[in-house]
């Protein structure tokens, strides 16, 4: 399924393991209850022990927090929440130190509402900056211009009326998240100076949130009504943000040492993520949510799987597998089971393409259950974004209460009480991570689909000579599988019999890497 190039060693963002801090809630230096960047340095053993490659940090911009960060006020200086830009130079020095490349979160789309922008913007129509932004007139009865909805907001219109100036703004989230208008030369030039800062400063790349929506149909026309209940962002599929990707793409190109975008493309259909990639001359990576959004079932999984390589292999364009994020219920809340959410671990770092961990889902976390009372995020997220719990207890390394509740059984679960377990979820991960490291044909090899009993999911990797299998049973019996030659177990989902030879039989809810 996928030809490798020999020529030359594979970019590192092939390869890697990229592993997703929300700083919020990873470490706190600083004794707040919310986590920070200092906080997040003590704690970079925990991915150098588990083997990350990559970090990808959620924002810690300047924000007034309407929607937790990804509402930027300033996009080149660091919340005081989170400490300072002195912080997070040690913090990617500490890293880089540790040979762990440092994406961070790039929000393009939109600015905060409170950016010096958008306020320059809507002091008057006639502003320098008006056009920065998205303006149009209601009609004569206060009609809006056109039928968008926006997301995080129960189905609001993507239009909020600026009494001051009497003209609406198109927002695709928040009221307070103004839609930037890339159509504008100044925004691309404005927003490329942030990229250049920094890359000047050292990452190694980034995540582009909701990057397809840069780019908007100029007449605004209506969604098809049938579809207008779906947030707009979820539909906006524009041909000219190809364009403003190429010009991203050579921005990266001219720095050294491969820095790489990872575009949040949060688009319905895997057929239109595809474009985002390019000619190799736009986005390195894009994620592909229908998997993530898919239930555990072989079928589904096999059928998303596919989809994905047919429509990135004829375009060499390498996939993203993701199973959880700081926007949806962790998957082991989602599957239900330990046994299935360590299934999906082996299947999840095994795919063919690149791998996001989001923190905590190693430990096997569940979601928070948060009382209405601390529900704080407006898209009711909160339980997925629960501090990490470091150690059994009773405040889990957390030097005061947290700003969330902790996730179920923080204890049991913390790192400290899994690091000292052989066969805990964290040990898994660590051991996944470890075959990876091992194996060009998991790293960088094709990918063969196997057909296989109903329930398993049955694939084999190659690359040079060396090949893996793997084999992960979605349903909770134990199945029966014939294999061709003496194959040992090289990772099991429960631990169970890891270097043993392969019996020819897959438990309940289980899944093998075999050799
Ligand atoms: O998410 C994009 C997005 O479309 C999802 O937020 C989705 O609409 C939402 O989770 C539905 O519940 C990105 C970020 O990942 C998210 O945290 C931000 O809120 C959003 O963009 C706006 O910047």
């Amino acid at each position: 399924m996928s030809h490798i190039s020999h020529d030359q060693p594979a970019p590192w963002w092939k390869s890697a393991v990229i592993y997703q801090i929300y700083p919020r809630s990873f470490g706190d230096s600083s004794g707040d209850g919310v986590g920070d960047l200092a906080g997040i340095t003590e704690r970079l053993d925990h991915l150098t022990w588990l083997g990350a490659d990559a970090l990808w940090l959620s924002p810690f911009f300047r924000s007034p927090m309407h929607d937790f960060g990804y509402d930027v006020s300033d996009y080149c200086d660091v919340d005081p929440v989170f400490g300072t830009l002195a912080d997070f130079d040690a913090l990617l020095e500490a890293a880089h130190a540790r040979g762990i490349r440092v994406l961070i979160d790039w929000v393009p789309a939109h600015t905060s509402i409170d950016h010096p922008w958008f306020v320059e913007a809507r002091a008057s129509r006639t502003s320098p900056k008006r056009d920065w932004y998205v303006w149009r007139d209601a009609g004569p009865a206060g009609e809006l211009p056109n039928n968008w909805t926006s997301a995080l907001t129960d189905g609001a219109p993507a239009w909020t009326l600026d009494e001051a100036s009497g003209q609406l703004y198109l927002h695709s989230f928040l009221p307070e998240q103004p839609d930037l208008n890339w159509a504008n030369q100044e925004v691309q030039e404005a927003m490329q100076g942030v990229l250049r800062f920094w890359l000047d400063r050292g990452v190694d790349g980034f995540r582009a949130d909701v990057i397809h929506n840069i780019g908007k149909d100029p007449a605004l026309a209506d969604a098809d009504p049938k579809l207008a209940k779906i947030p707009h962002c979820a539909l906006n599929d524009e041909p000219v943000t190809h364009a403003y990707l190429r010009d991203l793409r050579r921005l990266l190109d001219s720095y050294p040492n491969e820095r790489a975008m990872v575009g949040e493309v949060f688009l319905l259909d895997t057929k239109q993520v595809a474009p985002y990639y390019g000619r190799g001359d736009e986005l390195h990576l894009s994620f592909n949510f229908p998997p993530l959004f898919a239930p555990w079932e072989a079928a589904r999984w096999r059928e998303c799987v596919e989809d994905t390589f047919a429509v990135l292999d004829p375009v060499e364009a390498w996939p993203t597998w993701v199973l959880s994020n700081h926007d949806v219920k962790r998957h082991r809340t989602r599957y239900r089971s330990e046994a299935r959410a360590r299934a999906a671990a082996v299947l999840l770092l095994t795919l063919r393409g690149t791998p996001f961990l989001y923190m905590g889902e190693e430990l096997g976390l569940e979601d928070a259950e948060v009382p209405p009372e601390r529900v704080v995020d407006p898209g009711g997220r909160d339980g997925c974004r629960a501090p990490i719990p470091w150690t059994r207890g009773p405040s889990h390394g957390w030097p005061a209460s947290p700003w969330l509740p902790f996730a179920p059984d923080a204890a049991p679960r913390s790192v400290e009480a899994q690091r000292g377990d052989a066969d805990s979820v964290l040990h898994l991960y660590r051991r996944l991570l470890a075959a990876r490291r091992g194996s060009p044909a998991l790293r960088l090899g094709s990918m063969k689909i196997l057909d296989g009993p109903e329930g398993l999911f049955v694939y084999r990797r190659d690359a040079d000579g060396d090949r893996r299998w793997v084999v992960v049973n979605f349903r909770d019996k134990p199945t029966p599988l014939e294999l061709d030659g003496s194959l040992s177990v090289e990772v099991a989902s429960d631990g169970a019999e890891e270097g043993e030879p392969f019996r020819g039989h897959v438990g309940a809810d289980q899944a093998l890497i075999l050799a």
